[in-house]
């Protein structure tokens, strides 16, 4: 069923639910000089390309092929539409590695046809903490697919990844593959209901005309907390601390320090988004929140292009509520423009998601590890980590 997958050292169907394999790598690492030294072949057609996303050139040819190419709904009405700053951000936090972003190429015209990313992390499941390679942008051109491109560009990311010694690697897919740590759902708060309706994101509820719907989903213009602000460089070191005493309590999730706070949480305009409480009384910062930008493509509307959506990263409450905390996260959002906020059920946000009327999404995203082996299927509140 799986011919590539089968090979490869993940979890496989006929091992769940089998308790007495023991957790943890499912392969010992090689020694270094046993690693491949040269990279796999392609097809006599097309050859690798290391992508340099520092070069405006270089950068553009990725952003052309994903926004083209990269993933789509079931209905193919809406594609995903990182942005080039967005990609610089994802592919450059500490410790990066410029051999990990792959590209491909076809010779002739020097076309890029394909991609594959990862970067590194340190990511805790259970008491552990290891160092993995988030994997992710695996794209093929559309005219190049089934031709069994992606398992090669998939071999050639892991030779790369343990060329650095490294020997795990966390990555999300909407697709089932062997076999998933856990399976999450997205949920989608309206913020402008009247353009998603019109561009057909989502549907004019039973019973509902468009005024009553747009009153259901009106939100004050500004925020409600006292002493809700946007995150500044000033803030790193505690809402590192914050961020790291809230990670702790969840199976699989990142161990970031401060270098990673900062790259991955410090707001960047249309990239990420960042917000804290700082008690008014005892200057504490408290209650932390934060979303990341993601526009789609609409696919064929007269009227519109773009839709702009939210996507919930890390939040953390310890003095405001969590339906007050994300609803002021939905507030600077709706000021912001963005169309929609999309949340995953990971973490706590199954506490604040039905009563600030998000509602759940069709498809399920499935987070995986490579070489790595986690007994029990989690329970999406389970998960600390959000991939982009
Ligand atoms: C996928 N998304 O099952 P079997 S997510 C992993 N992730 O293998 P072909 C995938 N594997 O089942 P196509 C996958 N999608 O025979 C398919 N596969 O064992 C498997 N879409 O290859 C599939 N981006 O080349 C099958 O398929 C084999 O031409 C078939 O190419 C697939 O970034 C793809 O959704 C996804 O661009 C590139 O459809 C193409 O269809 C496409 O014949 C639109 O491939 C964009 C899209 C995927 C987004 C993502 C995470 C990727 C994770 C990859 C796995 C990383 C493993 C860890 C490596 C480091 C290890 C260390 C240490
Ligand atoms: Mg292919």
């Amino acid at each position: 069923r799986h011919k590539f997958w089968e090979t490869q050292p993940v979890g496989q169907f006929k091992d769940l639910g089998d308790a007495s394999l023991p957790e943890g790598p499912i392969e010992p690492p090689t020694p270094l000089s046993e690693v491949k030294q040269e990279p796999y072949n392609l097809p006599s057609p097309y050859e690798w390309t290391t992508c340099d996303l520092d070069s405006e050139d270089m950068c553009n040819e990725v952003y052309v092929l994903l926004t083209n190419n990269y993933v789509e709904d079931d209905e193919n009405m809406f594609r995903f539409n990182y942005s080039k700053e967005f990609l610089r951000w994802a592919l450059h936090p500490p410790g990066y590695y410029k051999s990990w972003h792959i590209g491909v190429r076809v010779k002739t015209s020097k076309k890029l046809v394909a991609f594959i990313t990862g970067v590194p992390a340190r990511i805790r499941a259970r008491d552990t903490v290891v160092v993995m390679a988030e994997i992710n942008f695996l794209c093929v051109h559309k005219k190049l697919r089934s031709k069994r491109l992606a398992p090669v560009m998939i071999k050639e990311v892991t030779r790369r990844v343990h060329l650095e010694n490294i020997w795990q690697a966390a990555y999300t897919a909407g697709v089932v593959l062997p076999t998933p740590v856990s399976t999450c759902q997205y949920w989608h708060r309206s913020l402008n209901p009247k353009k998603l309706i019109d561009v057909g994101f989502s549907r004019l509820g039973a019973r509902m005309t468009m005024s009553r719907t747009i009153k259901l989903y009106k939100l004050p213009d500004q925020t409600i907390t006292p002493g809700f602000r946007k995150m500044e460089p000033r803030d790193v070191p505690a809402v590192t601390r914050l961020l790291r005493n809230y990670l702790k309590q969840f199976v699989v999730a990142p161990d970031f320090d401060e270098n990673d706070v900062e790259h991955w949480l410090l707001p960047k305009e249309d990239v990420v988004d960042s917000y804290l409480v700082e008690s008014p009384e005892t200057r504490e910062i408290t209650d932390f929140c934060s979303f990341y930008t993601l526009p789609s493509s609409i696919l064929g509307n007269q009227n519109y292009s773009t839709l702009k959506a939210a996507y919930s990263y890390y939040n953390v409450s310890t003095k405001t509520p969590w339906i007050q905390l994300m609803n002021d996260a939905l507030i600077v959002a709706k000021r912001k423009d963005f169309n929609v906020f999309n949340a995953l059920d990971v973490m706590h946000n199954e506490t604040f998601l039905k009563e600030l009327k998000f509602g759940p999404g069709d498809g399920k995203l499935h987070y995986y590890l490579y070489n790595y082996r986690i007994n029990h299927v989690l329970r999406p509140s389970e998960l600390g980590l959000v991939l982009l």
